[in-house]
């Protein structure tokens, strides 16, 4: 990726298409005299949002608002302008190339926050931040990036380094002044500076289950016999008639997928297709076939029993399927149609199937009964905890380094207690303050930087 950092760039930072106003972006440093050349207004200068006209010449192009943002104090920590122009592709089209033809060039994918981390508005783990906030699914998945551009994970992680250059500094005197009278630290306190870190690490990395959790979400795929009420229970989770129900068998061939807000999970559920012994139509049968692949690819199975009917053949079937997968993952057992007679209970399903399931639930996909129950169970299993405001969000990256950190203080640690060397200590320490700092984006390799940026959009 080409990011030249002398170039003025622009951009359309909102969503392509028709809107009421579309906000496109100029910085660098000629975007005032860019803008100038191609904005009429009687605004005063002191102003810093002006009212006037795009003109291309004489002619004009669109009434527009302009917002002036003067360097260093700006986004992009350079000279930056926001023109809020009518939402219309083919106006943003003409003022972006007016834009272009007057010395700016096309921004690359999420060069504006590249820029805010070359000008040091921020660091790498903030800039991170700032495009998991932009795709986040749920309200909490969003609260978690945005405690991360907040500076929270950040601070965390400088308070370490803090900590560890200081515990450094303290073990280089005693190599450099070995036989001076100056200030030590005994073993037992530098053990202890230590353990502080390592706990600290520690406590980060905790955050990474909840964190991908939130952020990428979990599969649920809803399995049964046909007419065990999938469908419905789809429905009812969604709050709306997504999938066709009838009491025909096998009227869903194919799958259905939705994603939901579980308790601040972003869930996708899936509908099926029921499975069952013989199947005369082939489509459902390729229906059958999805739902199998779909199953291998869940993180969790509710697995739906009609309570009205006894167990059958289907449901043996799908006992043997799910044995011979060998699947690893929780399998929620559900009594449906809980509001009719029930002639199943989890003694009789357990003691017919011989199945391990992690749980059993009684539902009624048509009245509701149940549903909340089920969705707290899903996000009991998702193993997200109740104290997700103060989750932070660490990402792959940022669990790598901070396990290679975790790494080497345990090594530091381990030569410490071992004969107090605070030589080979020292080189240990001082690695891990450079994976840490990495983290924030401190000598971090321009193709980590690079792939890292490029998948942001256009215009953030
Ligand atoms: N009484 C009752 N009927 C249900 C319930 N859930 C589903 N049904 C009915 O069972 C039939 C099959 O439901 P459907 O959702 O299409 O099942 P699927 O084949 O597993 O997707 C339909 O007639 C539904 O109205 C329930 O909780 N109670
Ligand atoms: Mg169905």
């Amino acid at each position: 990726m080409n990011y030249l950092k002398e170039d003025t760039i622009a951009a359309l930072s909102t969503a392509a298409g028709k809107s009421a106003i579309a906000i496109i972006r100029l910085s660098g440093t000629i975007s005032f005299e860019i803008i100038n050349r191609i904005f009429k207004t009687y605004s005063k200068p002191e102003q810093q949002v002006k009212y006037g006209y795009i003109v291309d010449g004489t002619e004009k192009k669109d009434e527009v608002l302009c917002i002036f943002f003067k360097a260093p104090h700006t986004y992009t920590g350079e000279n930056l302008v926001e023109i809020a122009v009518h939402g219309n592709p083919v106006i943003i089209n003409e003022v972006l190339n007016l834009l272009y033809k007057n010395g700016a060039r096309p921004a690359e994918p999420g060069e504006f926050t590249y820029r805010a981390f070359l000008n040091d508005k921020m660091d790498l783990a903030e800039a991170e931040a700032v495009c998991a906030l932009i795709t986040s699914k749920t309200e909490m998945s969003a609260k978690v990036a945005l405690n991360n551009i907040a500076g929270e994970f950040s601070s965390k992680i400088k308070n370490i380094n803090d900590a560890l250059t200081n515990l450094i500094a303290f073990m280089e005197v005693n190599l450099d002044h070995p036989e001076e009278d100056i200030m030590f630290l005994s073993r037992d306190e530098k053990l202890s500076r230590l353990n502080s870190c390592i706990n600290n690490v520690q406590n980060l990395l905790n955050f990474y289950k909840t964190s991908k959790i939130l952020q990428q979400g979990i599969k649920v795929a809803i399995i049964g016999k046909p007419n065990a009420g999938k469908s419905s229970l789809l429905n009812a989770i969604l709050g709306k008639n997504r999938a066709i129900v009838t009491d025909i068998a096998g009227t869903t061939t194919d799958t259905i997928e939705e994603i939901i807000d579980c308790r601040g999970i972003p869930l996708t559920i899936i509908d099926t297709a029921g499975i069952r012994d013989h199947t005369e139509n082939s489509i459902e049968f390729l229906g059958q076939e999805k739902t199998k692949e779909i199953i291998g690819k869940a993180d969790v199975l509710i697995w739906l029993f009609d309570a009205s009917l006894g167990l059958d053949q289907n449901d043996k079937k799908i006992a043997d399927f799910l044995k011979n997968s060998s699947l690893n993952i929780p399998i929620i057992g559900i009594l449906n149609k809980s509001d009719l007679f029930s002639k199943l209970s989890l003694d009789i399903v357990s003691s017919t199937l011989h199945f391990p399931l992690l749980t059993f639930l009684f539902i009624s996909a048509k009245t509701g009964t149940g549903i909340s129950t089920l969705l707290d169970e899903i996000a009991k299993i998702a193993g997200t905890s109740e104290s997700k405001n103060d989750c932070l969000m660490i990402n792959s990256r940022h669990f790598i380094l901070l396990q290679n950190a975790l790494e080497s203080l345990v090594k530091t640690k381990q030569i410490l207690t071992a004969k107090d060397a605070d030589e080979i200590a020292c080189v240990e320490a001082v690695s891990a303050q450079t994976v840490l700092n990495e983290i924030l984006g401190i000598n971090v390799k321009q193709d980590i930087l690079d792939t890292i940026f490029s998948t942001f959009c256009i215009g953030k």
